[in-house]
C-alpha cells in the first residue's frame, strides 16, 4: 500500500494543538537557544536507519515462527513496506538488501520504485552461512576460512557477485558476516582460519569501486559455539587494518559477550577512524535480536554519547539488525527506530563541554549528573517536532493503527503471504 501524504497532514492537523503544548512545554523546561534547536532537528532528521530487507517479515527461532500475515512476498512489496515506514516516521529512507533472499532482478524497475518512495540502498550483505539450492560446495564447515580452495572461490565469487548486485542499484557498501568457525576444540587452526580467511577477504576487497567499503562485522559465537573466526572487533579491526582504507568494522550489538562495554568499543573505532556501520537491535543474554531500547535504552545513549565525538565527521552506515517473532514487523521497526532517535536526542543534549571540564576535575559525581540529566529526559516532543517539519506523521505508531495497515496488507497479500529470510 502507498500511504497518502494527504492523510498524514490531515492527521497531524488533529493532533497539533496538543504537540504545540508539548512542545512549548519541552522547550520551556530547557536553557537551550532557538538555535541550538534548529541545529539538533538538522541532526535529528538528517538520521536514516536502513531496514533490512529480511526483517519486514515474521521472524522465527529454531523452534518455530509464527507470521502474522500480510508480509512482503517480493523485493518490490518489501520496498513498500519500507516507503510505509519512511512516510510515518521519516527516518527509514534506506534498505539493505540480503543476497540472495532478495536478488534486485530487475533493477531499473526496482531503483525506480526506490526513487519514488524516498528510499535509498543501503549495504548488501552476502549469505554464506546456509547452502542454497544450487550451489556446488557446502559451507558446513566454513566459507572464507574453508580449508578447501574450491570452497573458499565460490565463497568469493559470491560476495563478488553480491557487489555487482549492490553497484547495479546504487549500493555504496558490503557486509560481510561469516558465520566460520568451530563447534570444538581442537576442531580449527585458529591462526591459519584467520590467514585464509584475510586471503580471501583480500579478494573480495580487490573487487570493490573505489567509493565502496567493506564492512567486516564480528560474532563471538553462534551458529559456531567453540570459536569463530571474526570474534570481536580486535579480529575485526585487525582484518580492516590489514584489508585497507575502504575496509571498516561493524559493531552489530547483540553480538557481544555479556557486559561488555560496547560505547568504549565504539569509542576505540572510532579513535582509529575504522568504525563503520551499525547494526541495532536489543539484547538480555545473548544475540537476542529483540527490539531497539526494550531493554538497554541507558547502553544506547550512552553509545551515542560516544558516537558524537566524530560521527558528524564519517559517514556511517546505520541499520536495525533485529527479529520480530511476536510484533508486527513494522510496528516494532517503528519502535527501534524510535528508541534509536530518544538515544540520539538525549546524546545531543549532553553538556559535553560541562561533561569534559567535570571529568578533567575528577568530579566523579558531577558527570554522573550530566550525563543522567539527558538521559532522564523526555525527549519525545522534539522527535515529533522533527517529524512534523518533514512531513511525517506527528504519531505514527497511533496513524499506522488508524489506518489499519496490516489488515490492508492482509486483504492484498494474503493471511498466508510469507517474507523470504530467516
Ligand atoms: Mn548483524
Amino acid at each position: 500500500m502507498n500511504l497518502n501524504k494527504q492523510r498524514v497532514a490531515e492527521e497531524n492537523a488533529l493532533a497539533l494543538p496538543t504537540h504545540q503544548d508539548q512542545w512549548d512545554s519541552f522547550r520551556s523546561l530547557q536553557s537551550y537557544s532557538d538555535t541550538f534547536w534548529d541545529r539538533c532537528i538538522q541532526q535529528l532528521s538528517a538520521m536514516q536507519i536502513a531496514i533490512p530487507s529480511w526483517a519486514l517479515g515474521t521472524g522465527g527461532t529454531r523452534f518455530g515462527r509464527f507470521p502474522g500475515g500480510g508480509e512482503p512476498r517480493n523485493l518490490e512489496e518489501k520496498l513498500a513496506d519500507v516507503g510505509v515506514l519512511h512516510a510515518l516516521n521519516g527516518h527509514c529512507g534506506a534498505i539493505s538488501l540480503h543476497i540472495p533472499w532478495d536478488i534486485p532482478e530487475n533493477t531499473n524497475h526496482i531503483r525506480q520504485i526506490a526513487e519514488e518512495l524516498g528510499v535509498t540502498f543501503d549495504a548488501v550483505n552476502s549469505n554464506t552461512f546456509q547452502d542454497q539450492a544450487d550451489q556446488t560446495h557446502s559451507y558446513k564447515f566454513g566459507s572464507l576460512s574453508h580449508t578447501d580452495t574450491a570452497v573458499r572461490e565460490q565463497a568469493i565469487a559470491h560476495n563478488q557477485e553480491v557487489i555487482d548486485y549492490g553497484k547495479a542499484i546504487g549500493s555504496k557498501a558490503i557486509t560481510v558476516w561469516l558465520s566460520d568457525g568451530a563447534n570444538f576444540p581442537g576442531q580449527q587452526h585458529f591462526r591459519r582460519a584467520f590467514e585464509r580467511t584475510l586471503d580471501s577477504l583480500q579478494k573480495i576487497y580487490g573487487h570493490l569501486p573505489d567509493d565502496w567499503q567493506m564492512l567486516v562485522e564480528y560474532k563471538p559465537y553462534e551458529p559456531n559455539f567453540y570459536s569463530t573466526v571474526i570474534q570481536d572487533w580486535g579480529s575485526s579491526l585487525l582484518l580492516a587494518s590489514k584489508l585497507g582504507s575502504k575496509a571498516l568494522s561493524l559493531v552489530d550489538l547483540g553480538h557481544h559477550l555479556p557486559n561488555t562495554n560496547i560505547e568504549q568499543v565504539v569509542s576505540r573505532l572510532m579513535m582509529e577512524g575504522k568504525l563503520g556501520g551499525f547494526h541495532f537491535n536489543d539484547s538480555k543474554y545473548g544475540d537476542d535480536d529483540l527490539t531497539v531500547g526494550s531493554i538497554k535504552p541507558y547502553q544506547l545513549f550512552l553509545i551515542f554519547l560516544e558516537l558524537l565525538e566524530g560521527m558528524e565527521n564519517q559517514s556511517l552506515a546505520w541499520m536495525i539488525d533485529a527479529s520480530h517473532n511476536v510484533k508486527d514487523p513494522l510496528e516494532d521497526l517503528m519502535q527501534s527506530v524510535e528508541a534509536i532517535l530518544i538515544a540520539y536526542a538525549q546524546a545531543l543534549l549532553v553538556d559535553r563541554e560541562a561533561l569534559y571540564q567535570a571529568q578533567d576535575d575528577n568530579d566523579v559525581v558531577m558527570c554522573q549528573e550530566i550525563i543522567q540529566h539527558a538521559f532522564r529526559t523526555d525527549v519525545r516532543p522534539l522527535l515529533a517536532e522533527v517529524r512534523y517539519r518533514v512531513g511525517a506523521a506527528l504519531r505514527p505508531l497511533v496513524l499506522y493503527r488508524k489506518l489499519q495497515v496490516r489488515q490492508t496488507l492482509i486483504n492484498d497479500r494474503g493471511a498466508e503471504a510469507l517474507a523470504t529470510g530467516l
